[in-house]
This record gives structure tokens, C-alpha cells and sequence, in this order.
């Protein structure tokens, strides 16, 4: 059993507002799951970004301006899909760089390995596996100029106190002149935001409902999912999307690994996940409280995203 998970989801359950991290999405299934997300048409924030790294891959290396060789270091790589545009664009000028995606998965950088070296063979790829921390270091202790990609709003999942201590402890692993690509979602008319969150086909839905039955599998719990429904929420002020499970009845469930039984009532929310939509004025806050300078920003044709390239 994973001690933490376990350890997370009693302490989330027992709380007097119930939530669950967003973090424990991401077993087999909901990875899947994420990938059926990516690809609807509500969820604009693949196709947006996807058009960036395209059709401006080019400029953000230029503004970029390293010596070569240097290092492409991706946190949290995942399929690597929108990545591929970048890497393509300077195999094919025939830069001098190594690519060295980190994940926490070996399943997942195996297949991303094994994919890109299919479709670019002249790569220099050095995936590594761990804690981002760790190969952050490793890599701080040779002189090879780093770029940081952080991609996909990934940032978006992180309240305010969490976002600002991962992106100094960014900017305590990497070294002068160093810099992060972060991928960011704007604000933006709220109805588009609402529809990425809130699909007519259910699959945010069933993303969320997962975790259930994660913790059915994982920790011998009897969740019955049909009881149980899910809303989203955008606030156009603050730029928060909040997910949330509903309990659609008074009921127990009994999570026998953890030896409880919690109690729901009708009604009842669990807090899931935090989506942040930023302005540009909050990144350039958000850049600056970190110890880093906006580059440039790079946005798609709607400005409904940024690519912003900061410097330490
Ligand atoms: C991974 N992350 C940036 C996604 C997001 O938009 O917050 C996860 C997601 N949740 C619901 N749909 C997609």
C-alpha cells in the first residue's frame, strides 16, 4: 500500500471540508482518461499550445540564444506530444542539444523514449527517472546552459503558497542565465473556460470519478460511483476552476484499509482540483516573487495561452 496516499486520503476525507489532491488522477486508467481530455474539442488548451510550439518554435529558441550544446530538461514530460514540434524544429536545423526529460514514471519515459527516437533518430535523449529535485541538482553541477520546460498549465494545479515554493525551488536548482519555458492558461471569456471543465460528454466526470474507484482498488474501499456525481466552477475574478465529487445521498463508505467509515451527507462536496487561469499581469508577479524576469511571452492566435520564456 502507498503510505502516503493512504495517509493523504484519510486526512482529506476526515477534514471538515472534505478534498482530495488532483495528484492521484494520474493512475493507469486516469492517465488515459487525461489523454481522452486532451483531445476533446471543449478542451482548447492541448490544441492552443500545440499551435505555439508549431509555428514558433523557431523565435522561442532564437529569444532563447544559447551557446551550443546545451540541455532541454522537461519536468513532468508525460507523452512528450507537444514537445515533439520543439525537438523536431531543431533536429532538423541540426542544433547541438540534449534532451532530458524527467518523470516520475519509467513506463512513461520508456514510451516516450522509444517514440521519439522513431520519429527523430538523430536525438540525443537522456530521460531520467525521480524526483525533479534530484536531476535538477545533478545538472546544476555542470556548466552546460539549461532550458526548463514546465508545460500544459501544469502550474494551474497548484494553489498560490504551492506554485510560488515549487517555481523558487526551479529557480534554486538552475543557474544564472538559465532558463524556464512554463506553459500557462489565460484568462480568458469565462463560458470557453466553463466548457473545458464542464464537457457535455461527461469525461472531466469520469476523470474525477476514478479517483473513487482508485480508492476502492487501492485501499479496499466501497465507493459506489453511481452515488456519486461531479461540478466545476469558474470564477472570472480570482481565474479559479474548481472541481469538486458530489454526494448524491446521505451515505457511509467504508474504506477498510484506512479502518473508517466516513459519512457523507446529501449533497456533500469533495474539493478535487484547482485549474488557475492567470493575466499576464499575475504571471509577470508570479515570475518576479520567484526570482526570475519575463523573456518574452510566446501566445496563440486567440491568445487563450502562453508559453512564457523567463530568465534566472
Ligand atoms: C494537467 N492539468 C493542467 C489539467 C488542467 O487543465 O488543470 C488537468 C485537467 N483537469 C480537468 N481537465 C484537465
Amino acid at each position: 500500500m502507498d503510505e502516503t496516499f493512504a495517509q493523504d486520503v484519510l486526512e482529506g476525507l476526515s477534514a471538515k471540508h472534505k478534498y482530495l489532491s488532483s495528484k492521484y488522477f494520474y493512475d493507469d486508467n486516469g492517465s488515459r482518461i487525461f489523454q481522452e481530455i486532451m483531445h476533446m474539442p471543449e478542451y482548447y488548451l492541448t490544441d492552443s499550445e500545440f499551435e505555439i510550439l508549431s509555428l514558433q518554435s523557431k523565435q522561442i529558441i532564437d529569444t532563447v540564444g544559447f551557446a551550443q550544446p546545451f540541455n532541454i530538461i522537461e519536468l513532468g514530460a508525460g507523452d512528450g506530444f507537444k514537445t515533439f514540434k520543439l525537438l523536431e524544429h531543431l533536429v532538423n536545423e541540426n542544433v547541438a542539444f540534449h534532451y532530458v526529460p524527467i518523470d516520475i514514471s519509467q513506463e512513461a519515459i520508456d514510451t516516450l523514449s522509444d517514440k521519439l527516437l522513431e520519429r527523430l533518430p538523430n536525438l540525443s535523449i537522456q530521460a531520467k527517472v525521480g524526483d525533479y529535485f534530484e536531476v535538477l541538482n545533478d545538472l546544476k553541477q555542470d556548466n552546460t546552459p539549461s532550458l526548463l520546460l514546465f508545460l500544459g498549465s501544469n502550474i494551474g494545479n497548484y494553489i498560490e503558497v504551492e506554485a510560488n515554493k515549487l517555481l523558487s525551488l526551479f529557480n534554486q536548482n538552475m543557474k544564472k542565465g538559465d532558463k524556464l519555458l512554463i506553459g500557462v492558461d489565460l484568462k480568458k471569456n469565462p463560458l470557453i473556460v466553463q466548457k473545458a471543465y464542464l464537457d457535455d460528454g461527461g469525461i472531466t466526470k469520469k476523470f474525477n470519478l476514478n479517483l473513487l474507484l482508485r480508492i476502492n482498488r487501492e485501499l479496499e474501499a466501497d465507493f459506489k460511483i453511481d452515488d456519486f456525481d461531479f461540478y466545476s466552477f469558474y470564477d472570472p475574478d480570482t481565474g479559479d476552476v474548481k472541481s469538486y465529487i458530489v454526494s448524491l445521498r446521505n451515505q457511509k463508505v467504508n474504506i477498510k484499509k484506512l479502518n473508517r467509515t466516513i459519512d457523507f451527507r446529501y449533497d456533500e462536496l469533495i474539493w478535487t482540483e484547482l485549474s488557475k487561469k492567470y493575466s499576464l499581469e499575475e504571471l509577470k508577479e508570479l515570475a518576479e516573487v520567484n526570482g526570475f524576469t519575463i523573456q518574452q511571452n510566446f501566445l496563440d492566435c486567440k491568445h487563450y495561452f502562453v508559453d512564457s520564456l523567463w530568465e534566472k
